[in-house]
């Protein structure tokens, strides 16, 4: 049944839609939004057109990669940890009613620093030619420093860096991360062990700012360089992913998952096209077709776990703890480099010294948006 609901917003809500790395998404202030969770994330709903398949409604691209917001707002000075902006993620579904705060998203993430100078909220100087900015990630609550080209104090989005995945080139966005393990999970690794058993495959439960099962392709009867199309076809996969990522759910501290967009399940294999591990990723029921920023870096960090699924099919320079450098993923539509630094304790607990990132982004659109009336 439709219900008529009364708009809060007759004019239209302020919103710019940005290409974050591989993702798109509808960028707010947080004052333009209601203050109000609720109703918040029912205007959103319908700014996306969500539930609907096409979401041919709203704005939302059919896909949950194109079915994001970030909500965008001046530091509130209360978090321990001192930046300048806040950022929250929220993930809408497509077909089914969600808005969930449950993940963060670096690939959103690459065009906050950009948002924040074209909204006023980070000043650049009219002389200056790079901005660093310092993000709270609210989601996980841990920090990112952007770092971007800017010239007459605005964003320069042209630039020469090719990203796997998005056509042409954009200006370098460089994300260097803080204490994002364990964001979510409470702990890098939340079961305490590089390898656990769920459904007799091994995994590697990890957070290292996304929460990801991890698991060799071959475990789960696949050879791990299928295409997406054929992945998500694949009911038997289908189903056993879903089993084993709604017992890996309490596991990871992340309680019941059946509603939530995490964790991811990411299988790998051995590399073809000269990276270190070869991937394909769930998030968690559509396929991925790369991978998402937090999730490569967690994938990263869990190929430098000794005996775990994802170590033993690294190849090349990244091999072998303790170990940093940049871990070349292979995805379905290219590659994703992410600079990990993992030290291994004499302790054997493994710790994080270095998480970075080079992602690009671009303004598609700055206007002013129109909900559907009904929800
Ligand atoms: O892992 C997709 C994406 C993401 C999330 C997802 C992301 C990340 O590609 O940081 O960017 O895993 O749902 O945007």
């Amino acid at each position: 049944m439709m219900v008529a609901v009364t708009d809060p917003t007759p004019g239209g809500v302020r919103c710019i839609i940005m290409r974050g790395g591989t993702s798109k998404g509808a960028y707010f202030l947080a004052g333009d939004l209601p203050d109000h969770e609720a109703e918040r994330d029912e205007l959103l709903l319908r700014i996306m057109g969500t539930p609907d398949p096409r979401q041919i409604d709203g704005i939302g691209g059919a896909n949950p990669l194109t079915s994001k917001v970030a909500v965008v707002s001046a530091t509130d000075g209360e978090s321990a940890v001192e930046a300048d902006v806040d950022y929250l993620f929220l993930q809408l579904g497509v077909d089914e009613p969600m808005v969930t705060d449950r993940q963060n998203c670096g690939n959103l993430l690459a065009g906050v620093g950009p948002f924040a100078v074209e909204r006023g909220l980070f000043a650049v100087d009219p002389n200056a030619t790079d901005a660093m900015i310092r993000i709270r990630m609210i989601n996980t609550d841990s920090i990112a420093t952007a770092s971007f080209p800017v010239a007459g104090g605005q964003p320069v989005y042209a630039g020469d860096t090719a990203i796997s995945g998005v056509p042409g080139t954009a200006a370098a966005i460089r994300l260097d991360f803080e204490d994002i393990a364990g964001g979510s999970c409470g702990a890098l690794l939340p079961t305490g062990n590089y390898v656990d058993e769920i459904d007799g495959v091994e995994c590697t439960l990890v957070d290292n700012g996304m929460p990801v099962v991890v698991m060799a392709a071959s475990a789960l009867g696949i050879d791990g360089h299928e295409n997406c199309a054929d992945l998500e076809a694949n009911e038997n996969l289908r189903h056993r992913l879903e089993s084993i990522r709604l017992k890996a759910g309490p596991l990871m501290n992340l309680g019941d998952v059946s509603d939530t967009s995490v964790p991811k399940l990411t299988m790998v294999s051995e590399p073809r096209t000269g990276g270190h591990l070869n991937t394909r990723t769930f998030i968690p029921h559509r396929c991925h077709e790369a991978i998402g920023v937090l999730g490569a870096v967690s994938v990263a960090t869990a190929a430098m776990l000794p005996g775990s699924p994802a170590a033993g099919l690294l190849t090349g320079k990244a091999t072998g703890p303790p170990t940093g450098g940049v871990v070349t993923l292979e995805h379905p539509t290219g590659v994703f480099d992410a600079a990990i630094e993992v030290v291994i304790g004499d302790d054997g607990h493994p710790e994080v010294r270095r998480a970075g990132i080079i992602r690009t982004a671009r303004k598609l659109m700055d206007g002013v948006v129109f909900p559907r009336e009904y929800s």
